[in-house]
Formats: structure tokens, sequence, C-alpha cells
């Protein structure tokens, strides 16, 4: 997630940088309802690591689960490249994004800028994530993290603000870099276009996911139920959880996927089942817009948001 959305919701958001330099504003910047929440969590343990003796063990892998109303999940996370569970034990979609803010900067200073029309808060950083995923389902990731204050952040509705959003600290001890996953299908993010080097079979699949550029882009995977179309998912992607009755079936279920990061140097990697069946790439950042009263239009308008199907 999380591109454009209805009034009254802070929502993503990231324009191409590469493109077009002039940040966009996001859609529905005025509301913001319950943010002292995000003041729940504190920085975590940077003074207990600094202190300690430096880490040679590999590091346990890092479980992120989301509710609908916090995540549970470290405080202090060790720098390198990293292994992250996320589990949505929610009643709605959540996802999992870090993004790093620089000395300084609250989670309350940011979303005050992001109100403010800023699609990036200067000095804060995308750095990845887990994509859009349903009650219940599941997805491992893997993503290298640098040392600093981060916040862990769920675009969907009104989330970011609303409800969930987990500070973490990141301290560089010398833990190893996880291992990275052998893959079984490269995914390119390209301008504007999802390319799959070669088809996903059923069961237990890792996805190296690359970004040649020159845009960012993101990843959201959707498992298609029944006899959905494009245009259903794409129609209750804007309805999902803004607080809008949903008029029609939901037509995908959220199977994670992979954020967007300020660097697309960086590879990244997603692992979950995939039972036979029909599923949606989608990319839903926003394209520039022509104009403040230009349509607001996103990757997926452009063309990326491709069916994939996974044989039985
Ligand atoms: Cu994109």
């Amino acid at each position: 997630m999380r591109a454009i959305t209805c009034e009254n919701t802070i929502s993503r958001r990231s324009s191409d940088l590469q493109r077009d330099p002039t940040p966009q504003p996001r859609a529905g910047v005025r509301a913001v309802a319950a943010i002292v929440l995000l003041m729940s969590a504190g920085w975590g343990c940077a003074d207990a690591a600094a202190s300690g003796a430096r880490a040679t063990e590999p590091a346990a892998s890092i479980r992120i689960v989301a509710t609908d109303g916090v995540y549970e999940a470290p405080h202090r996370v060790a720098a390198g490249l990293r292994h992250i569970v996320f589990e949505n034990h929610g009643t709605h979609q959540h996802e999992a994004m870090l993004v790093k803010l620089p000395e300084g900067m609250t989670p309350e200073a940011y979303f005050a800028a992001v109100r403010g029309g800023s699609t990036f808060p200067e000095g804060a950083l995308d750095y990845s994530g887990a994509g859009l995923t349903a009650p219940g389902e599941s997805v491992e990731i893997w993503l290298r993290v640098d040392p600093g204050n981060y916040m862990v952040v769920c675009w969907n509705g009104k989330h970011a603000t609303a409800r969930l959003a987990h500070r973490l600290t990141v301290v560089a001890d010398g833990t190893p870099d996880d291992p990275a996953p052998k893959e079984d299908v490269v995914l390119r993010l390209a301008d504007y276009h999802f390319e799959l080097d070669r088809a996903i079979e059923k069961g237990l699949r890792v996805i190296r996911v690359e970004t040649p550029g020159p845009s960012m882009h993101e990843v959201d995977v959707f498992r298609m139920r029944g006899d959905a179309s494009i245009a259903d998912l794409e129609r209750w992607y804007e309805e999902e959880d803004h607080a809008r009755p949903h008029t029609r079936p939901t037509p995908a279920d959220g199977m994670g996927g992979m954020s967007d990061s300020h660097d697309i140097h960086r590879v990244g990697w997603m692992r979950r089942n995939f039972a036979p069946g029909r599923y949606v790439f989608t990319c839903h950042l926003p394209l520039p817009r022509a104009g403040k009263d230009g349509p607001k239009l996103s990757h997926a308008d452009a063309g990326m948001i491709k069916e994939v199907i996974v044989a039985p």
C-alpha cells in the first residue's frame, strides 16, 4: 500500500523522487484522530545495546504481529540484513513498513509534516517492509536496516495515525547478517510493469524483489477470490478500511508484498505459500499529478498491475 485514498485519511503517497523531485501532496491530509497512540512505545534499548558486548551470534528472526490496535514487535533490532516474520492477527488488512526518522524527529512530527502536505517529510527514509496482509495471513521478508530510529507504519486507511505505529531502534552491534534465502523467482519492479523471470509454482516460494529504476516501486500481492476481476480489486482497494461500508463482496486477500525503499538498489526477498489460484500484483504508489487539479493516478493505472496464475 498505499497511495490514493479518500478524504480524511493520511495516506501513502510516495511519488517518484527519481522522476519528480517535487513531492506530491498526499491525498486527504486533514484528519488525524488518536495520534496519541503513537507515543505509547519508547525508542527502545539503545543504551543497553551501546554498553553491551558486541554480538556475534546470528540474530533471531524479527517477529512483527499486527493487531487492529498496535504492533507487537521488538524495540531493538540489530543492523544488517534481517529476516522479518509479519503476522496479521487483526480483523483488517495491515502492513508493516519501516520508516527511518532523522535525529530529533518524532512520529508526531513526521505525521504533522504529512498533514502539511509533505509526501516525504524531510530527512525521513522509507526502508521497505511487509506489504498488505489479510487477517490471519503472514509473510516473511528480508531487508537491510541501518542504525537509527525507526517506526513501523501501516498506511491502510487511517491506521498510520489512528492506530498503528511502533518505534524501534536499529543498533550496529556486530550481529552478522541473516542469510538471504535462495530465490525461486525474480520479480523486477520496472517502470511501470512487473517482470517475473519464470512462473511461480505452488508451494512455499521465495521471490527476490529488484527495482531496476529509475523510479521507486512496491509490490502488494493479492489472492483473488472466485471470479473477481481486477476492476473489482481496484474498487475495493480504494474502499478497504476507510470506514465506509463495503457494498460488494471482498474480491481478494492481501498476501503480503514488499513496500518501497528509499534506496532502489537494495534487493529484498519475500517468502510465502502460494496455493494454486489467481493472484494480482500491484504497485499503488502515486504518479506525479499533472497540476494540483490533475487526476490522482497510481502506478497501477500506468501498468503496474499484473495477474499471475499459480498452476495446480
Ligand atoms: Cu510502482
